[in-house]
């Protein structure tokens, strides 16, 4: 039990993760991957088994009772997301395949209609590759031009410029909620306020931001703001895009194809109203259903407490790397406040493929690489960072046996 009521009952949690049972290597497994993809409770687990089990049918096709239910659920988790995020309407919710494509959408749908010749679009250097590649593309089809604000040496944005890097000519800034190699947690309000007061429309990337703090789109009054279910204990196949309503109407559809439509005629078409004018074909009806089950169970445990335990666990992984001595290089803030629960490292003549490697033979899974934020890994001047994250199942001795496996590696390879 935990000691005081604000905190996250993290024994009982793991209990519901049939996946923290594993043996790897030899030794109980420590997940410290979850900013890659969180893991599943079996409440998430049951209900896409049951789904299967009792009520598949295709959604919106079908006007017999089996599709009605499937239906129901499926709009059902829309209204939970809408929920979740404190959206005005459920109509605001579009289902995709993950952030990347939720991204991908906007790029396509808001950019053609929107970028022109000479405008700008602004993103950050510590952007996920799927909020720079899409632009990059647009732009190049557009003619416009991708500029980035910059990151300071303690991995905060640089916002000493941002009055001329935000202009007349901006159209969009996009940017990450919390860096997924940084931790670092984004003023996202006042970069909003900021594009808004130039005519620009805001869009924030949430994929690591909705998984790990409550998040409330009144009060943020983000233009759109995407995530992945499969970060927040959900499926994988899942993404969400939220859109202002007035956007979602001005924008044409992106994809074509059953069910988005309102009539097809020789000469043309007519679409419907948002959210369905987005989801062209079948849509990954099983899995959004389940995902509702992953916002029942965040929303049980409470966003807040998510949020602090995940303060907690970062100070306590902070200072026993710092513990460790020479060497290791913390990347991202230093005070947990300022930070999600990701934590990216450096030891000196280790490479990050190698530490990922050895940590493994003692059951710790953590991510090395480039984390896809390559422009990031050029700032902070390095080929590839180690990164251990954190979440809701995760507690003090996962660090401890992060803290272990690490001392092993040094002493494997000589330091
Ligand atoms: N970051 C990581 O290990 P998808 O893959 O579309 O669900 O999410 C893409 C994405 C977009 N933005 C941010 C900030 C992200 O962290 C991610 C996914 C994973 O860091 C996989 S590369």
């Amino acid at each position: 039990m935990p000691d005081h009521p604000s905190q996250l009952d993290v024994e009982s949690i793991r209990g519901d993760f049939p996946i923290l049972s594993r043996v790897i290597n030899g030794n109980p497994i420590v997940y410290l991957d979850s900013t890659a993809t969180s893991q599943k409770p079996k409440q998430v687990i049951d209900t896409l088994a049951d789904f299967y089990r009792t009520s598949n049918a295709n959604v919106h096709r079908g006007i017999y009772t089996l599709s009605e239910e499937s239906t129901a659920a499926y709009e059902g988790a829309r209204e939970k997301t809408a929920s979740f995020i404190n959206a005005a309407s459920s109509s605001e919710i579009v289902f995709t395949r993950n952030t990347t494509e939720s991204l991908n959408l906007l790029a396509y749908a808001w950019g053609r209609a929107n970028l022109n010749e000479g405008d700008e679009v602004l993103v950050t250097l510590m952007e996920h590759h799927s909020n720079i590649v899409p632009w990059h593309m647009i732009c190049a089809e557009r003619g416009a031009v991708l500029r980035f604000i910059p990151v300071t040496d303690e991995g905060f944005l640089d916002l000493t410029d941002i009055d001329t890097l935000i202009t007349e000519r901006t159209k969009g800034v996009s940017f990450t909620h919390i860096s997924n190699v940084l931790g670092t947690v984004n003023p996202v309000r006042e970069l909003v306020d900021k594009a808004h007061a130039a005519g620009a429309i805001a869009i924030v990337d949430g994929a690591q931001g909705a998984p790990h703090v409550a998040v409330d789109m009144r009060d943020m009054d983000a233009d759109f703001y995407v995530f992945s279910s499969h970060k927040m204990l959900g499926p994988t196949g899942v993404g969400v895009l939220y859109g202002k309503r007035a956007l979602l109407d001005e924008m044409p559809p992106f994809l074509g194809g059953g069910e988005m439509i309102m009539e097809v005629r020789e000469d043309g078409f007519t679409w419907k109203d948002p959210p369905w004018k987005f989801e062209a074909g079948t849509p990954n009806f099983a899995d959004v259903v389940a995902f509702g089950a992953a916002i029942d169970y965040l929303t049980e445990l409470g966003m807040d407490r998510v949020r602090q335990h995940e303060i907690e666990i970062t100070d306590y992984a902070l200072r026993q790397m710092r513990s460790l001595g020479e060497g290791v290089t913390l990347h991202g803030p230093p005070n947990p406040e300022d930070r999600g629960g990701v934590v990216s490292f450096a030891i000196e003549s280790i490479h990050p493929h190698d530490i990922a490697q050895t940590l493994d033979w003692e059951g710790v899974q953590i991510r090395a690489g480039h984390h896809c934020a390559q422009p990031l890994m050029r700032r902070l001047n390095v080929p590839a960072t180690a990164r251990a994250s954190f979440y809701v199942y995760n507690t003090n001795e996962d660090v401890d046996r992060l803290i272990d496996a690490l001392k092993k590696a040094g002493e494997l390879f000589g330091r």
